[in-house]
């Protein structure tokens, strides 16, 4: 029996009215914000759940080829206004929430944000589930059910503080506890060999239960599923404490256990080999390669098909011990021969590479791993041993090709390389941009990618534009749809259509009184949590990601205090009002990270509250970045920094939501801008400072800023402002350091050698901006191709090419 389906606004009214009182226990008249969120969200979870059970059965029945998308993060952002759209009941509800005497936006605001991840790397798993449900492509992505999601950021007295995030303090409407789904999952002890088997006597165990969450598609009755892991104490566990009555001994063992699943670990300048995190990663792989070999099994009674059946993905090297774990799981557990199973492995699992830089990329200790998974360690060295072998035939008495090859970092103490583990457990390995994974072939992995070529391949990243433009921006919707029709939303080159009304003057006013409306919404967030009031008429120039010294947030500081000094040396001149906007967290323990934000809010005092400045110049910092942030300001911004050193940002994403929504970039030739700016013409982007090459050229030949800052008078100006004081008269030193680090540190990001060039452009940003139309119609270009950005095309692509799995054309 199918639940009706409320579209009408009477049998929505009704079927909300029965949830205030089943699920929320409260009268309708009563109800306030948050009750109507409940209630509401029950009234889609219903729908969900129909679509859910018949999605299940079908792959059961079709025996479906699945993909499994494993990632220690999952950053959804709020889903009720997400479920209402795909379930096509957003009018519907929008009018009952009226006869409620509320606004669906207020009840939608009243959902917390499900912040299960850092930053890009979490908000694509994301964007890539809603893609994968919109495919219909039979699909899980696997995480782990954080108690508390990315922390809270505050500002106190200008610097970020960090509370803790208890997004399920409430519950959630959206997940569905399977009482029935849990696995034991063991860590410690010692291996025993018995003849050729090896026995793993672990010492430790904790229960990893499951809580789905369902991902509707927009052009598709199918789901897709999040399966994340809670881990929960063994009801056994030490019950002779409790017997006892030590109740604290039984509590402490309790914890130790149950703490694997209670905070995100923030993604920090480098990553400390904490062995909680280590537990995590273990925790959930193993959670869940033995839920996909449990189906498997089920449906085709056998592990000798497994790779026909099964594709595993890897989201970075976060979750690369499922490698080992499934080695480990097919020889120990299933008795089948190690060769067997490695080619089995091979074929099986893919991963995507997120970054180049060599300070981010994950080690272990080997100590720590002997100490936390003894069998897995060894089955790492099996694995070593026998590649190594086989690489040294390639290019034999070369050490230096197999110490880099190495799943073990020999240098001091020993390491297991996660990168390398991938690599070699995969079939295949991608980048996310054409930039990074070419890149990838000719630096990190270019030793691999000598003996096997054909492995490598780039995956140019992408968003969804239900998220991030039917969703956030309803205004630009409503005119697309007027303009070309609803399908945009699952065919974005759809959007091509629009570029031949950038002439058409009707459009162009049309389309600039939405960005105009999206600036208020903005501007009152703005003075909402920064009490700055900002005039929606200047140009909004907008830098949004998390804060590290390779983003370069300090290269707009920079040009922030150039404009401030400008404007006070020719007041009288035709200066194009401004707001720079500043939003992103810096991960707690990164001093410099922190720095740069004490400086934007040091700065933004000094210029906001200077009588000589008025609205030529504003300077704020919108705390608590994340997704529902996002989507206010996505829609707000006139121009898009992506200013990162080239080479060093993999792809960016947030450069492709703030194009989609008709803000012109102003970006280095670096991740995807470079393909942004091969869609949109060269003429419809700002592109200023050094290429790859050139970065590279410029390290090797011995850079020296400290003779930029003696040859720039400018820039001295700037940075003696800085380090002078200026901006910290209470505490003249504080930003010594932050100067100091670019002037004799090495300037390790090279802001100063892009700096001239920044601030050139950023004048031909002015220039344009002067004119209205023209900037209005290469804001339309830009959003008009962005099409080769949803993620729906990422994916497909995925699906075809790494996964072999069909997808409809
Ligand atoms: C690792 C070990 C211990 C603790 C934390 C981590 C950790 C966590 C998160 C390391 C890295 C991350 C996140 C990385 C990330 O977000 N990378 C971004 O991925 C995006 C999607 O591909 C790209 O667009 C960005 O360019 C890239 O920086």
């Amino acid at each position: 029996m199918n639940t009706p389906i409320p579209d009408s606004s009477t049998a929505m009214n009704m079927a909300i009215d029965a949830q205030l009182l089943k699920t929320v226990g409260v009268a309708s008249h009563d109800a306030t914000s948050t009750d109507l969120m409940k209630a509401v969200a029950q009234v889609a979870r219903e729908q969900l759940s129909e679509r859910w059970v018949q999605s299940q059965s079908a792959d059961r029945e079709n025996k479906a080829r699945r993909v499994y998308y494993l990632s220690m993060e999952f950053l959804i952002g709020r889903t009720l206004s997400n479920a209402l759209g795909a379930l096509r009941l957003t009018n519907a509800a929008s009018k009952s929430m009226m006869d409620h005497a509320h606004t669906l936006e207020d009840v939608r605001d009243h959902e917390p944000d499900a912040a299960l991840g850092n930053g890009g790397l979490g908000r694509l798993a994301a964007c890539f589930l809603d893609s994968m449900a919109n495919l219909g492509l039979p699909s899980f992505g696997y995480g782990i059910r954080y108690e508390y999601g990315m922390f809270k950021q505050k500002i106190v007295g200008g610097a970020q503080t960090e509370l803790p995030d208890p997004w399920l303090a409430d519950g959630t409407p959206w997940e569905f506890p399977r009482a029935d789904i849990s696995f034991p999952v063991r860590f410690g002890g010692w291996v025993e060999h018995i003849g050729e088997r090896a026995v793993w006597r672990h010492a430790g165990e904790v229960a990893a239960k499951a809580y789905d969450m369902v991902i509707p598609g927009y052009g598709t009755q199918k789901v897709s599923t999040l399966r994340l892991w809670k881990a929960v104490a063994p009801a056994d566990l030490d019950l002779q404490a409790f017997n006892v009555g030590d109740y604290g001994r039984a509590a402490q063992v309790k914890n130790e256990y149950e703490n694997i699943s209670w905070v995100l670990y923030p993604n920090d300048s480098t990553p400390a080999g904490r062995e909680l995190r280590l537990r995590q990663e273990y925790f959930f792989v193993a959670a869940s390669v033995r839920d996909i070999l449990l189906r498997h099994i089920m449906e085709h009674g056998s592990l000798a098909n497994l790779h026909e059946k099964v594709a595993i993905h890897l989201n970075d090297t976060h979750p690369a011990i499922a490698v080992a774990e499934l080695m480990h799981v097919l020889c120990d557990e299933h008795s089948m021969p190690w060769a067997q199973a490695w080619s089995i492995c091979q074929k099986t699992f893919s991963y995507t590479n997120h970054t180049l830089m060599p300070e981010a990329l994950e080690t272990w200790p080997v100590g720590l791993l002997q100490h936390v998974l003894p069998r897995h360690l060894e089955i790492i060295f099996r694995i070593n041993a026998e590649f190594l072998a086989e690489a040294e035939r390639r290019r034999p008495g070369d050490v230096g090709f197999l110490a880099r090859l190495s799943l073990i970092d020999e240098h001091g103490e020993r390491r297991v390389r996660m990168a390398n583990l991938s690599v070699v457990g995969s079939h295949m390995i991608n980048g996310v941009s054409a930039l990074h994974s070419d890149l990838l072939i000719k630096t990190l992995f270019a030793d691999f990618a000598f003996l096997w070529p054909e492995r490598f391949t780039n995956m140019t990243n992408g968003i969804t534009p239900r998220r991030w433009l039917a969703q956030a921006n309803p205004g630009l919707a409503a005119l697309l749809d007027q303009n070309i029709g609803p399908d945009w939303r699952n065919h974005l080159d759809l959007l091509k259509q629009v570029e031949a009304k950038k002439d058409d003057a009707a459009f162009r006013s049309e389309f600039m009184a939405i960005k105009r409306e999206n600036k208020v919404r903005l501007a009152a967030l703005i003075e909402r949590t920064t009490g700055v009031k900002v005039n929606p008429a200047s140009l909004f120039d907008v830098q949004i990601k998390r804060i590290h010294e390779y983003k370069r947030q300090l290269l707009n500081v920079l040009h922030v205090i150039w404009r401030y000094q400008a404007i006070i040396a020719a007041p009288e001149a035709d200066w194009v009002p401004r707001v720079t906007i500043f939003a992103g967290k810096a991960a707690s323990g990164y001093a410099a990270a922190k720095s740069i934000i004490r400086l934007i809010h040091d700065v933004g005092e000094i210029i906001n509250n200077d009588p000589r400045i008025g609205d030529k110049l504003k300077l704020v910092f919108i705390p608590n970045y994340g997704v529902s942030v996002a989507e206010v300001i996505m829609p707000g911004a006139d121009l898009s920094e992506q200013i990162s050193t080239a080479g060093t940002e993999a792809s960016g994403t947030g450069n492709m939501k703030l194009a989609l929504n008709g803000a012109l970039t102003i970006g280095t030739d670096d991740g995807a801008n470079i393909e942004i700016r091969e869609n949109v013409g060269d003429d419809n982007i700002f592109i200023f400072g050094l290429r790859t090459p050139e970065v590279q050229a410029m390290k090797k030949g011995g850079y020296q800023p400290m003779r930029l800052y003696e040859s720039n008078p400018g820039l001295k100006t700037v940075l003696d402002a800085i380090s002078g004081g200026q901006f910290s008269p209470d505490e003249p030193g504080r930003y010594r350091g932050l100067v100091d680090a670019l002037l004799w540190g090495g300037d390790h990001y090279m802001l100063l050698a892009d700096y001239a060039s920044y601030i050139d452009t950023q004048l031909k940003v002015d220039a344009l901006y002067a004119q209205p139309e023209a900037w209005a119609s290469k804001a339309i270009i830009n959003m008009a191709n962005m099409g080769t950005f949803s993620s729906d095309r990422t994916i497909a692509q995925y699906a075809r090419e790494i996964w072999n799995i069909p997808v409809a054309p």
